[in-house]
C-alpha cells in the first residue's frame, strides 16, 4: 500500500478513518502524537492547527508517499490556503470525511480542496463506509492484500462503539 499521512483540523475525521480504513470497530480516541499505523501516520488537528507544530507535518510527510488533505463535509471553512499543495514534496490527495453529517456539503469542500491544489478527491464517510473502497485502490499497489475482497464489503456501515460526544461526557473533561 501507498504510505499516508492524514493532516487536517481536529474532529475532521482522521482518527475514525484510519479505523474504518482497517476494518476496525469506531472508538472515540484522541490524537496526542503523531502515530505510525503500519501504511497510515495519523496526526493530532492540532498540529494542523498551529503555525509552529505545522513544521512538524511537513517532516513527518517525508516518510509517506501520499499527503491526505482532509476535510469534513460540513465544515463552514477550510483550513488550507489556495495551492498549498504546491509546496509539498509528496502527491497531495483530498479526503472529504463525513459525508452522511446532516448538514453536509461535500461540494463545497472538494471545492476547496481544489484551491488547495488537489487533483484527486475522495468523498468518505467512515460511519456508513461510503466511499472506502475507492480509497484503499487508490492505496492499493500490486501484491497487496486488501482487508476486503469486494467493493460492497469495504463499503458497509461499520459498528460505531463510541464517539466523540460521549467520551466528552463520560470524563467530563471537554
Ligand atoms: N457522522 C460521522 N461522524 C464521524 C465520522 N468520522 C468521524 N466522526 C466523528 O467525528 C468525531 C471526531 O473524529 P476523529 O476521528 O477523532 O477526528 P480526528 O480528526 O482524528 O481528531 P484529532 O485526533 O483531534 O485530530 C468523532 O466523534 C467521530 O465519531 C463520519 O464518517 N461520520
Ligand atoms: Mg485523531
Amino acid at each position: 500500500m501507498k504510505k499516508m499521512i492524514l493532516v487536517g483540523r481536529s474532529e475532521s475525521g482522521k482518527t475514525t478513518l484510519r479505523q474504518a480504513l482497517k476494518g476496525d470497530v469506531l472508538h472515540y480516541h484522541k490524537t496526542q502524537y503523531i502515530n505510525h499505523y503500519d501504511v497510515i501516520i495519523d496526526t493530532p488537528g492540532e498540529y494542523a492547527e498551529t503555525g509552529t507544530l505545522g513544521r512538524a507535518l511537513a517532516l513527518y510527510s517525508y516518510e509517506a508517499d501520499v499527503t491526505a488533505l482532509v476535510l469534513n463535509a460540513n465544515e463552514p471553512y477550510s483550513l488550507y490556503p489556495p495551492c498549498c499543495a504546491a509546496i509539498n514534496c509528496r502527491p497531495t490527495i483530498g479526503i472529504v470525511t463525513q459525508i452522511d453529517a446532516r448538514d453536509a456539503n461535500p461540494d463545497r469542500a472538494e471545492e476547496w480542496l481544489r484551491l488547495a491544489g488537489c487533483k484527486q478527491i475522495f468523498r468518505v464517510s467512515s460511519y456508513t463506509g461510503e466511499g472506502i473502497w475507492q480509497l484503499l485502490e487508490y492505496l492499493r499497489e500490486p501484491g497487496d492484500v486488501l482487508p476486503w475482497d469486494s467493493e460492497e464489503d469495504a463499503n458497509r456501515a461499520r459498528e460505531v462503539r463510541s464517539t466523540k460526544s460521549e467520551d466528552t461526557m463520560s470524563n467530563g473533561s471537554r
